[in-house]
């Protein structure tokens, strides 16, 4: 049998001047890529595999597209991996270039399939992942292999009971060169027990949080080390809430890895003082947190109650006396909010001196609950999804009108990062990071739009003809949320117990 090429492909999105968004100097490996690239065997059924690995932000030309050109001498399979909602059209796009060239086995997996209903572009030569690659990735192989895809995998269930150990395979260093540091996503667990209304993570990733083991990060941590990597982002939504996360800082301590790491936390880590103290002391040096809102009213609609903002104060000590930056990430543009209620959420921020902060705009993003629900309202007025990028106003605001809430998105990086320049006078990345926001949104760009030094190359025009030819559309219709199945929902369940059990955030849980 013919040696099996595989071509993961992280797609990038259209931007508003239909341009693919490229860019020259990328902000970090993407997890998805290296992530099923290690999950993908040096052979299937004694037949060899070849991996080839493509973030589309940062290629400044399409030469890759040559991988998906017919190869007498291998069968070739796309996957197109990590789709966002605001990447599905370009991952339609990529999957329609591939069918033309004669790739006849193109499949596309991540958050958008796993959460949105895709059945009205099943069956036209295109397969859908709708499970996490764990379940489905050997089967998807296999079929490969055997020479026809099935049009769907994983509809029975979305999530594995249990991950494999993974040790993950670094990027190369010509990729790793593509980014402004040499920076790898790792994603040692998954899930977040909370139930925020306007989250898709818990729909993407579950609520019972799971993880490959903390071994298998000390590893992955290792020949990330060995391969050039200086700089990780462990991924995971809740770091604070994963259960061996001790065991892996200390691991990183006694081996004195010291590779300096970002994660992402949850507010109540402000009843772990011990644990942000043992990060700092295994070289953490920042934690994204997600505040949102200073209302409580706000946040308790959202479904975040444990989130509590007379304790935001107490979270940025904290992260400081440990050494380590406090990255508060805000929503503005709630059902609730008007401008000054915006303003005034800018000025308390200033006051609380977090070191960094991001800026989003309220998005009901497809597959969550307030999605549903302002759908049901008749609330969204964006039709096309390459918009749903949490830096576009996607539906009719009671008090700020879409322009008022991007100007105001801009306006809150200016202002915030001005501030920070002028009163605190940072220096070195910090002052580097401050004076970037204040550069991208002074044009009117998102800071975490995944890049910096943006290039256009080529357009959707060129690739809307074959989505119409093979899905027989030009935008895909809003979609419906997919269904947890019961073995998904049986899972969810574990979350409610554990959370009570080790009664992680008593009076503020979900
Ligand atoms: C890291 C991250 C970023 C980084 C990305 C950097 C990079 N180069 O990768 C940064 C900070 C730049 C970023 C930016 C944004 N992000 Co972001 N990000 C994440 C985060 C925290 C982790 C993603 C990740 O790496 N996961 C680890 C990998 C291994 O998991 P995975 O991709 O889900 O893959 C698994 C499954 O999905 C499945 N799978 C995936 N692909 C395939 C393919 C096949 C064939 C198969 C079988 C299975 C499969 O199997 C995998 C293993 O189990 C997620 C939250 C989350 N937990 O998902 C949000 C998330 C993906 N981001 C989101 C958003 C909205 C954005 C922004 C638009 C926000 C903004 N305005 O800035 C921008 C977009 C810019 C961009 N370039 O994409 C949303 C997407 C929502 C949606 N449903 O579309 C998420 C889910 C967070 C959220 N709820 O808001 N993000
Ligand atoms: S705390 Fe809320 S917003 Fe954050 S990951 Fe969990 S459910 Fe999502």
């Amino acid at each position: 049998m013919k040696p099996l090429r595989i071509v993961l492909i992280k797609p990038s999105k259209y931007e508003r001047d239909g341009s693919v968004a490229r860019f020259r100097q990328g902000y970090m490996a993407n997890a998805t890529l290296y992530h099923i690239s290690s999950l993908t065997p040096r052979e299937v059924e004694g037949v060899p595999t070849a991996v080839h690995t493509v973030d589309e932000y940062v290629r400044q030309d399409i030469d890759y597209l040559d991988l998906l050109e017919p190869d007498p001498d291998c069968t070739t399979l796309l996957a197109v991996v990590g789709v966002q909602s605001h990447q599905f059209h370009r991952a339609l796009d990529l999957a329609a270039y591939a069918l033309s060239r004669g790739t006849r086995h193109c499949v596309i997996g991540g958050p958008h399939p796993m959460t949105c209903d895709t059945a009205a572009l099943q069956g036209r030569g295109v397969s859908f992942a709708l499970a996490e690659a764990e379940l489905v990735w050997p089967q998807i192989l296999r079929d490969a292999l055997g020479g026809v895809l099935k049009p769907v995998y994983g509809a029975d269930r979305r999530w594995a009971d249990k991950l494999p150990p993974l040790v993950i395979d670094p990027p190369n260093p010509e990729d790793l060169a593509r980014y402004g540091v040499p920076l790898l996503g790792l994603y040692p667990s998954r899930g977040c027990p909370y139930q925020c209304r306007f989250c898709s993570i818990i729909k993407i990733s579950g609520r019972a949080m799971r993880t490959s083991g903390f071994e298998s990060t000390l590893e992955s941590l290792r020949r990330a080390k060995r391969a050039g990597v200086r700089v990780v982002n462990f991924v995971s939504d809740n770091f604070n809430k994963y259960s061996e996360v001790h065991d892996l800082l200390q691991g990183m301590i006694d081996e004195r890895l010291e590779i300096p790491f970002y994660c992402q936390c949850d507010t109540q880590i402000v009843k772990q003082p011990d644990l942000i103290e043992l990060m700092g002391q295994a070289h953490c040096y920042e934690i994204f947190l997600g505040v949102e809102s200073f209302n409580r009213t706000t946040l308790k609609a959202a479904g975040k109650h444990h989130n509590n903002p007379d304790q935001y104060e107490e979270i940025v000590r904290l992260c400081r006396d440990a050494g380590i930056r406090s990255h508060f990430s805000n929503i503005i543009g709630f059902l609730e909010d008007d401008e000054s209620d915006v303003v005034r959420h800018l000025d308390v921020l200033k006051k609380l001196n977090p070191d960094k902060t991001s800026f989003y705009i309220f998005t009901p993003v497809p597959g969550t609950e307030q999605y549903e629900e302002y759908r049901e309202k008749g609330w969204i007025t964006e039709k096309n999804l390459d918009r749903f990028d949490a830096s576009t106003s996607v539906w009719a605001h009671p008090n700020l009108s879409a322009k008022k809430l991007e100007d105001l998105l801009y306006h809150c990086y200016t202002s915030f990062y001005g501030h920070a320049i002028r009163s605190h006078r940072p220096q070195g990345d910090d002052l580097r990071f401050a004076v970037f926001c204040r550069y991208m949104a002074s044009h009117r760009r998102h800071p975490m739009a995944g890049g910096i030094d943006p290039v256009v190359v080529d357009t959707v025009s060129a690739y809307l003809p074959l989505r119409r030819a093979t899905f027989g559309l030009e935008i895909t219709p809003l979609p419906d949320s997919l269904p947890l199945s019961d073995h998904d929902e049986a899972l969810n369940r574990l979350a409610n117990w554990r959370l009570s059990k080790h009664a992680i955030a008593p009076e503020h849980g979900a």
